[in-house]
């Protein structure tokens, strides 16, 4: 067993190694004093990425890296469970003799139920995936849950099957004449160089326009603060749309050469004239009118999304396909300054290491939910692919054929359509980050396996048969590649080895995969090996790319105008133009035109709206709450509503709430903040580590988290990649007598749900 050791008086060997942070997907580069093995200092390194020290030194994140690095919660070596399921009863093995039981445990359930019995449930991007989706390909299970259809899918979706390929937004202070911020709050969500480009944007006097129900730090220093009614944002994008057209603002002769169905666009939107969509999103026609002559007539503009479009249900979609649309018909695609449609990598893409192919049909056809959704399956990445590879580009295919939480939810609970009865969970803690975390408990508890792969015992990991220690910040390589769909890529070493008995996830999926009997497919030793065969095609080894730490090469614009013979390059879609009108979509019979979906209405018994999840530094979903100096501010979970609402409830700042919706109940503190009214806001991934970690408290996990608030039900999913609603949920609030989200007593808390 190693540790950090403490620091010796006499033989100081000091040394000093690059290496990356790994709180957020910045990885910002770093240096690191080593002293006797031990890390002693970490100051940020201004020659490498974000090339910005102060942008560093002014994350509260950075500063708690050693803090993190050997908390005494961490997760040292593999645990089996002993007692209950719950019972936080533990004895500690080795990793063989770990995966060694889980190897031979997970055969005994492919026999019996097939291999579609495992599942996977992975997060944001805390981890490497490929080699979780790598081992899942050869053990032959299409069932990986993620977040990708409420964070990132719906992008990439949209955008290659409107322009062939995903697109990077950009802003710059020289180009850059008009920006949307929709939906998204980089004030609190980013804090770091994205932030400061929109900042210093702003100050150079560019056009501004910030569109979301609060009145964000963002928001406030926008030209233009739109607050629509939570879910209504593709009707507001239509409008835009609306008012482009009519008054002939759009790019003519682009869209004459490069669009595809502007004139049916142009009868689609004629009847969301301002008056009819103030109506629906509650912003005034004028204001519509205006920002829409804005965007379309200072170029380059461009539009940044958030989590607020990501997560509205069916119209997430939907929104999506209105910005494409108003990007491409005012020629603000692969246009400098407004958005770049980004390259396939040079380096070895993620399509290649998730070995996608190895996946028999018959399996693929398992896939939950493949009989109902139209792209969120193996046949709509196929068929989105034949369209990509004319221009020799593949996108990643487990993120885009992810199952539908909900549906492989249920089939664990009632082992229907067929039981799924193992989980091994990397990166994720869906009790608190997937909605509807009270049918996910159940679920966990109706499992024969589940393996939790994480730092800490976050209540997830607390419910599982084994969980797997894991290496952190600074003890990992890191790589990020935006899983292939854009040629950049960006991180750097370790800066010691992994302390006691951790490893890294590519150790688990490679030790696992080898002991069932998938040895040919795994190559590489150890993870660093496989990175550099990753970097190999730049002709670099993983050490020579650390050097940098950044693959970025000079982007080129305009590429559909480039020439291929006679002909020009044009854009990788049935029509080879940007398809306003989606020819795919039609072919699938959904909506080729964007349309709008009626969101949710209140009713008596709930008369306000819920948007969950704005997010608030220093926490990132459920993580960080272990670490005392960042647990300083803000303390204690809570409901954001606009003074007028408080005054309408009778209710003050500060006071202790509940607040529920048709699917649960959870309590925050009361806040009063510049918002919309009759929305609330509640943030997300609350749970106190420092709590009893045995059933029913689960470290606090039932009392203020917000997807006791939500639902993944399929009936009332996105038809065509099966997303759930985060904001636009009916709820009420009412007074919590004597309780705080924090002090509350949990058992009487459990009780709730
Ligand atoms: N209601 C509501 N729910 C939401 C959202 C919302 O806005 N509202 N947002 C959604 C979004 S966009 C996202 S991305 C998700 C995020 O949700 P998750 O990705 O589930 O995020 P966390 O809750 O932080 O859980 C990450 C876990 O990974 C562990 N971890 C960190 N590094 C590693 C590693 O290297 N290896 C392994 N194996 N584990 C590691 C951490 O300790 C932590 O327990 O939440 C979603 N859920
Ligand atoms: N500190 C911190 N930073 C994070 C994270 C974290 O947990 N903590 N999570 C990371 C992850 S996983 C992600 S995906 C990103 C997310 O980054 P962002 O998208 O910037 O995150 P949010 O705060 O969810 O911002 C969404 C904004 O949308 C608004 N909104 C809610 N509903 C609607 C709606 O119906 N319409 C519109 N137009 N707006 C709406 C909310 O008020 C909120 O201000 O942040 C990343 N950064
Ligand atoms: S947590 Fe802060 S220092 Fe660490 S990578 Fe993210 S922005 Fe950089
Ligand atoms: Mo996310």
């Amino acid at each position: 067993m190693t540790k950090n050791p403490p620091p010796r008086r006499t033989a100081i060997c000091r040394k000093f190694r690059r290496t990356n942070c790994r709180l957020c997907s910045y990885l910002c580069g770093l240096t690191a004093t080593i002293e006797n093995g031990r890390i002693i200092n970490l100051v940020p390194d201004p020659t490498r990425y974000p090339y910005d020290a102060s942008a560093v030194l002014g994350c509260r994140r950075f500063h708690s890296n050693l803090e993190f690095l050997d908390h005494p919660k961490r997760v040292n070596t593999p645990l089996k469970r002993v007692g209950r399921r719950g019972s936080d009863q533990w004895v500690r093995l080795d990793w063989d003799q770990a995966l060694d039981e889980i190897a031979d445990r997970l055969s005994g359930l492919k026999e019996q139920y097939g291999p579609e019995t495992l599942a996977t449930s992975i997060g944001g991007p805390h981890t490497t995936f490929w080699p979780l989706h790598r081992f899942m390909n050869l053990f032959g299970s299409p069932n990986n849950l993620g977040i990708g259809q409420i964070c990132w899918n719906p992008s990439i979706w949209v955008n290659s099957l409107t322009f062939g390929w995903p697109i990077e937004n950009e802003i710059d202070t020289e180009r850059t004449s008009c920006a949307i911020l929709w939906g998204v709050n980089p004030a609190e969500s980013d804090n770091s160089i994205f932030w400061r480009s929109v900042q210093n944007y702003s100050r150079a006097g560019r056009k501004l326009i910030v569109i979301d129900p609060r009145r964000t730090r963002t928001a406030a220093r926008a030209d233009h603060w739109l607050a629509p009614r939570p879910g209504t944002d593709s009707a507001l994008a239509l409008g835009f749309l609306h008012v482009i057209i009519r008054e002939e603002l759009y790019n003519a002769p682009f869209v004459e050469d490069w669009c595809h169905g502007f004139d049916l666009l142009g009868d689609h939107v004629a009847p969301y004239t301002p008056a009819h969509v103030e109506h629906v999103t509650g912003i005034p026609a004028a204001d519509i009118e205006t920002v829409a002559r804005c965007y379309a007539t200072l170029g380059p503009a461009t539009i940044f999304h958030g989590r607020g479009i990501d997560q509205i249900g069916p119209n997430s979609l939907q929104t999506h396909r209105a910005l494409a649309c108003l990007k491409a018909i005012t020629a603000n695609i692969d246009r400098q300054g407004a958005s770049l449609l980004s390259d396939m990598p040079e380096f070895v893409a993620e399509i290649d290491l998730e070995l996608t192919d190895r996946l028999p049909q018959q399996q693929r056809a398992k896939q939950l939910g493949s009989d109902r959704l139209q792209l969120q399956t193996y046949a709509g990445y196929e068929r989105l692919t034949e369209l990509t590879s004319r221009h020799g580009k593949r996108l990643p295919a487990r993120y885009l054929t992810s199952a539908q939480p909900n549906l492989v939810w249920r089939a664990m609970i009632d082992s229907k359509p067929y039981p799924i009865r193992s989980l091994v969970v990397s990166g994720s803690n869906p009790l608190l980050s997937q909605a509807d975390a009270g049918l996910i408990h159940q679920a966990l508890h109706s499992l024969d396996l589940l393996v939790a792969l994480d730092l800490f015992r976050s209540p997830t990991a607390m419910l599982a048969d084994y969980i797997l220690p894991m290496a952190g910040s600074l003890e990992r390589p890191v790589l990020q590649t935006n899983a292939g769909v854009a040629n950049i890529a960006y991180g750097g070493p370790a800066a010691i080895a992994p302390l006691y008995e951790r490893r890294c996830d590519f150790d688990f999926w490679r030790g696992l995969g080898i002991r069932m009997g998938q040895e040919a497919d795994w190559p590489w030793q150890t993870f660093e090996e496989s990175l550099d065969s990753i970097v190999a095609p730049l002709g670099l080894d993983w050490k020579g790319f650390c050097e940098t730490g950044l693959y970025s090469p000079e982007p080129a614009y305009r590429k559909h105008e480039q020439k291929t013979g006679n002909e020009c390059l044009g854009f990788a879609t049935s029509s080879g133009k940007i398809e306003l009108y989606s020819e795919l979509l039609s072919e699938l019979d959904s909506s080729p035109l964007p349309s709008y979906v009626p969101v949710a209405t209140r009713t008596d018994a709930f008369p306000l709206t819920l948007i969950t999840g704005g997010r608030k530094q220093p926490y990132w979903a459920s993580s960080f709450r272990q670490l005392e100096s960042l647990r300083k501010t803000p303390q204690v979970p809570q409901a954001e509503v606009s003074a007028e609402t408080a005054a309408a409830l009778g209710m003050s700042d500060g006071q202790a709430i509940t607040v529920a919706t048709p699917y649960g109940a959870t309590c925050f503190t009361l806040k009063i903040v510049g918002m919309l009214s009759w929305v609330v806001n509640v943030d997300y991934g609350w749970w106190y580590p420092e709590q009893d970690a045995a059933e029913p408290h689960l470290g606090g996990m039932w009392l203020s988290n917000a997807n006791l608030l939500t639902s993944a039900g399929f009936e009332d999913c996105d038809p065509l990649i099966g997303q759930w609603t985060y904001n636009g949920i009916p709820c009420r609030v009412e007074a919590a007598e004597n309780t705080s989200g924090k002090s509350q007593d949990n058992h009487d808390m459990a009780n709730i749900h």
